[in-house]
C-alpha cells in the first residue's frame, strides 16, 4: 500500500486513511490507494465494514488541480479512471462510511458520495467548487448530489460552487450524522451500526430527482441566476446541464453526459485562466526575500485615523475579523457621520441576511469612536486614512511617531502618494508600509501592500498574513506613483477618453468593455468612483505633466462643469433617481466642442479596436511595472486587477490574457498604435523582448523587486 493511503483495522472495521498533505488532493496514487484498500478489506473476512477518513487537517479537498495542466486533449476521448474507482467503492458489498473533517470538496465530496454513508464533524464543509476553476464536477458529482439532496440543492451547489456546513448538509441529506467529539471513533461506531445491512448505493436513490414538470422552473431559474452572477462564463451553465441530465437520463448515461460537459470545460481557455487565478491567489502570498518562518508581529489591537468612507470601511474590516479598533476623528460631527455610515452598512448586510443582528452588535462593540489619541500608545498597528494630501499625512505620521509604541506598525491607506516620503515624517520608517484598501473597503477583496524602501521584512510578512485573516487578497507592490493598480488604470481610462474624442460614443466604449467581461465600462466606472478624484490629482501634478504628450481633455471639461459622476447626478452619463445611467445630449455637445478645439475628425471605431486600445494600454503599462520591479510577477498584476478593478476572472487577468493572445500579436498591435498615436504607445521594452523571444509574461519574475521609485514613472 502506498504511503499516500494507509490501511488499518479496529476490530471488524477496516480503516482507509488518505495521507497526502496539505489537503489530501487526489494526486496520482491516491484514488488507486483507496480502491486497493476497499479491495483488500473486501477480501478480508474479519472486516465487516469500512471507514474512509482523511489524515491531517482535512478530508479530500478534490482532484489534484496541478494535474489538470498535464492532461492532453488525447485524454479527451478516454477521460480519467477516477470514475471507475468510485464505482468500485460504491459496489463494495461491505458498508463504506466516509468520515469528514475540514473540507470535502470536488472529487473529495464525489468520493464521499460514492461511499454508502457520510458522517462529519460540526465544523466540516462540503461542496462542489469546480465552477470556480472553470470546470464542473467530473466524477459523477452532478449525478449523485441531486440524488442525495434533491434537484434544487444539487443544481445550486454545482452551479454556484459555494460550500455548505455540516448541519446544512445533514438537513439536505448529504451526510447522515454529525459526530460530536472524535471523528474516527464516531465513524467506527456508525459503521458498526451498518454491519450486515445492504449497502445503500447513491446511484440507486432516484426518489429526489423530481419530475420534468417540477424541475423545469428550477433549471430555468438557475440558468438565469448563473447568467447574471457569472456573465459569459461557461462552467455554471454546463453544471446545470449536467444536473438536468441526471433528472432525465439513467445514471450511467447521465455520467456520460457529465463527462462530455466536463471535458469541454476542462479544455477551454476559461478553466485555464481560472486555474491560473486559483494558484495565483496563493502565489502572491510568497515574497522571495521574506523568509517563511520570519517572526510575525502580533496584531490584536488596531487604530484607524479618519472615519470617512475609507476609514469607516477599514474599521469594519478589522472588526469583522474580531480585532478591536480605536477609530479617531478630529471633529464630533465627522465621527458621528462615520459611525452612522458603519451602522448603515452593517444594517444593510443584516437586511440582506449576510450577517445576523447579533454579529452586527458584536462588531459595533469592537469599534471605539474617539476624538483623541487615548489608547493609541498601546496599539499593535495604526492605519491612517485621512484626506489624500501629503502635508496632512506627514503631520499625522509625525504625531503617531511620538505616540505609538516602538513595535507598532504604522500604515497609510494612501492610493497614490509616495510612501517613503510619508515614512520620512517618522523616526521609524522600517515600521511604515502602505495598506491600500479599495472602496468600499469592507467589500473589496484587494489589499495592495506598498513596500517602502525601509519597510522591514517582519512588517511585510505580518501584513501579508494579516490580509488573509482580514479576508483580503494581499499583493505586495513597489512604491511608484499610483503603485500598480492605479498606475495601470491611468492609461486604461486615458484610452477610453481618447476613443470618445476620436469618434466612439460613450456607450460604445463602455459596452465593448462590458461585453469583454469587465464588471463595468471604464467611463461608467469613472462616474461611480467620482471623476473629481482623478481631476484633483491631475491638477496637483499639473506642473509635472509632459506638455509634449497628448492628454485626455474630456473628463477635465466635464469636471469643470461640476459633472463629477453619480455623486453629482451627472458625469459621462446623467443618472435617474435609481442611479441608472442615461444618455445625456449635454455630453455630446462637450465632445463635439473638444473635438473641434483639438481639430479631431471623428471616425467609426469598432468594438475590437476599443477593447485592444483599452486592454493593451493596461498590458503595456503592466509590462513597464514588471521590468521596473514594482511588481514581483505578472500574476500579481492579474490578481490585483481581478480583485480591485472588476477584471473578469475567466480571462485570468490582463497579463494572462496577453499571454493567451500571444505576446507577438500584442506587441504587433501595440506597435501599430505607437505608429498611429505616438509616444504614449511606445511598447514596453519587456513586451518587445518577450515577444521576440517567443516568451510569456508568466515566464518573467522581477529579479530586483524594488521598493523605491525609479525608471520613467518616478
Ligand atoms: N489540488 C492541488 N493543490 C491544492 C489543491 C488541489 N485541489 N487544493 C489546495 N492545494 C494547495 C494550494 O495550492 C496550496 O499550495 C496548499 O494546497 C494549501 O492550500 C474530479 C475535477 C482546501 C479550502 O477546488 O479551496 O475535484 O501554495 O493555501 O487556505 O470533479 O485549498 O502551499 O504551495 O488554499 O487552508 C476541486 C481547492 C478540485 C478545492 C484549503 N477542489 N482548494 O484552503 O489552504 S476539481 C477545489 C481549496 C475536482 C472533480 C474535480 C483550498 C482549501 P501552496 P490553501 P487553505
Amino acid at each position: 500500500m502506498s504511503e499516500l493511503v494507509l490501511t488499518s483495522k479496529d476490530g471488524e472495521i477496516g480503516i482507509i486513511t488518505v495521507n497526502n498533505p496539505p489537503v489530501n488532493a487526489l494526486s496520482p496514487g491516491v484514488p488507486e490507494g483507496i480502491a486497493a484498500g476497499v479491495e483488500e478489506f473486501g477480501k478480508d473476512p474479519s472486516v465487516k465494514a469500512i471507514v474512509l477518513i482523511g489524515g491531517g487537517r482535512t478530508f479530500i479537498a478534490g482532484a489534484d488541480i496541478k494535474e489538470f495542466g498535464k492532461m492532453t486533449s488525447g485524454e479527451r476521448k478516454r477521460g480519467p479512471g477516477f470514475l471507475e474507482i468510485l464505482d468500485r467503492i460504491e459496489m463494495s458489498s461491505k458498508p463504506v462510511v466516509a468520515a469528514i473533517h475540514g473540507t470535502a470538496f470536488g472529487g473529495g465530496l464525489e468520493t464521499a458520495m460514492a461511499c454508502h454513508y457520510r458522517v462529519a464533524v460540526p465544523a466540516a464543509q462540503v461542496g462542489q467548487p469546480e465552477v470556480k476553476l472553470g470546470i464542473i464536477p467530473g466524477a459523477a458529482g452532478t449525478q449523485r448530489l441531486p440524488r442525495l439532496a434533491g434537484v434544487a440543492i444539487g443544481v445550486k451547489m454545482c452551479a454556484d460552487g459555494d460550500p455548505i456546513g455540516a448541519a446544512e448538509a445533514l438537513k439536505d441529506g448529504i451526510i447522515d450524522q454529525v459526530v460530536q467529539g472524535d471523528l474516527l471513533q464516531g465513524a467506527i461506531a456508525f459503521a458498526k451500526g451498518k454491519i450486515g445491512t445492504a449497502p445503500r448505493r447513491t446511484r440507486d436513490l432516484n426518489g429526489k430527482l423530481g419530475s420534468e414538470q417540477a424541475n423545469a422552473p428550477i433549471f430555468a431559474a438557475a440558468r438565469d441566476a448563473a447568467r447574471k452572477k457569472a456573465r459569459n462564463v461557461l462552467a455554471p451553465q454546463a453544471a446545470i446541464d449536467a444536473v438536468e441530465a441526471a433528472t432525465k437520463l439513467p445514471y450511467e448515461e447521465g455520467v456520460k453526459r457529465e463527462q462530455e460537459l466536463f471535458l469541454n470545460c476542462l479544455f477551454d481557455n476559461q478553466s485555464k485562466a481560472l486555474i491560473h487565478v486559483f494558484f495565483g491567489e496563493r502565489e502572491v502570498a510568497k515574497i522571495p526575500d521574506v523568509p517563511k518562518d520570519i517572526q510575525m508581529i502580533p496584531v490584536n489591537k488596531v487604530g484607524v485615523i479618519g472615519a470617512g468612507t475609507m476609514g469607516g470601511g477599514i474599521a469594519m474590516v478589522f472588526a469583522n475579523a474580531g480585532i478591536p479598533v480605536l477609530l479617531k476623528e478630529t471633529e464630533q460631527a465627522a465621527l458621528d457621520r462615520g459611525i452612522a455610515t458603519i451602522q448603515k452598512n452593517y444594517a444593510n448586510s443584516v437586511k440582506r441576511g449576510r450577517f445576523t443582528q447579533e454579529f452586527m452588535d458584536q462588531r459595533m462593540k469592537l469599534i471605539h469612536p474617539q476624538l483623541t489619541y487615548d489608547g493609541f500608545a498601546d496599539l499593535d498597528m495604526i492605519v491612517e486614512a485621512v484626506f489624500e494630501g501629503m502635508e496632512l499625512k506627514k503631520k499625522v505620521f509625525g504625531d503617531l511617531d511620538k505616540i505609538a509604541k516602538p513595535g507598532a506598525i504604522l500604515a497609510s491607506n494612501t492610493s497614490t502618494l509616495n510612501v517613503d516620503e510619508i515614512a520620512s515624517a517618522t523616526t521609524r520608517p522600517h515600521m511604515v508600509i502602505g495598506t491600500h484598501f479599495f472602496s468600499p473597503a469592507n467589500v473589496m477583496r484587494l489589499l495592495e501592500l506598498v513596500r517602502g524602501k525601509a519597510s522591514s521584512k517582519e512588517v511585510i510578512a505580518t501584513c501579508m498574513a494579516l490580509s488573509k485573516k482580514l479576508g483580503k487578497v494581499g499583493v505586495l507592490v513597489g512604491n511608484c506613483r499610483g503603485f500598480v493598480g492605479n498606475r495601470m488604470f491611468g492609461p486604461y481610462r486615458r484610452e477610453a477618453q481618447f476613443l470618445v474624442e476620436e469618434g466612439a460614443t460613450v456607450e460604445a466604449v463602455d459596452k465593448a468593455l462590458y461585453d469583454y467581461g469587465m464588471a463595468m465600462g471604464p467611463l461608467a466606472t469613472g462616474d461611480l468612483a467620482g471623476l473629481d478624484v482623478g481631476w484633483r490629482i491631475r491638477k496637483e501634478f499639473k506642473d509635472a505633466e509632459d506638455k509634449s504628450v497628448r492628454q485626455p481633455l474630456l473628463e477635465d471639461r466635464l469636471c469643470e462643469m461640476g459633472r463629477f459622476g453619480q455623486k453629482t447626478g451627472a458625469g459621462w452619463y446623467k443618472y435617474d433617481e435609481n442611479r441608472r445611467p442615461l444618455h445625456d445630449p449635454e455630453v455630446d455637445k462637450v465632445i463635439e466642442q473638444v473635438r473641434k478645439e483639438a481639430g479631431i475628425q471623428p471616425r467609426h471605431i469598432g468594438a475590437e479596436e476599443i477593447v485592444d486600445r483599452v486592454i493593451y494600454a493596461l498590458v503595456n503599462e503592466g509590462a513597464r511595472i514588471l521590468e521596473q520591479g514594482f511588481a514581483l510577477r505578472s500574476v500579481d498584476i492579474d490578481i490585483i486587477y481581478l480583485n480591485g478593478y472588476g477584471y473578469p476572472a475567466y480571462r485570468g487577468g490582463p497579463m494572462w490574457y496577453a499571454d493567451t493572445v500571444g505576446l507577438d500579436k500584442v506587441y504587433a498591435r501595440v506597435s501599430e498604435f505607437h505608429k498611429q498615436h505616438g509616444a504614449l504607445w511606445e511598447p514596453a521594452p519587456l513586451l518587445a523582448r518577450l515577444a521576440k523571444e517567443g516568451k510569456k509574461f508568466s515566464d518573467f519574475t522581477s529579479s530586483a523587486f524594488s521598493a523605491t521609485a525609479k525608471g520613467s514613472n518616478a
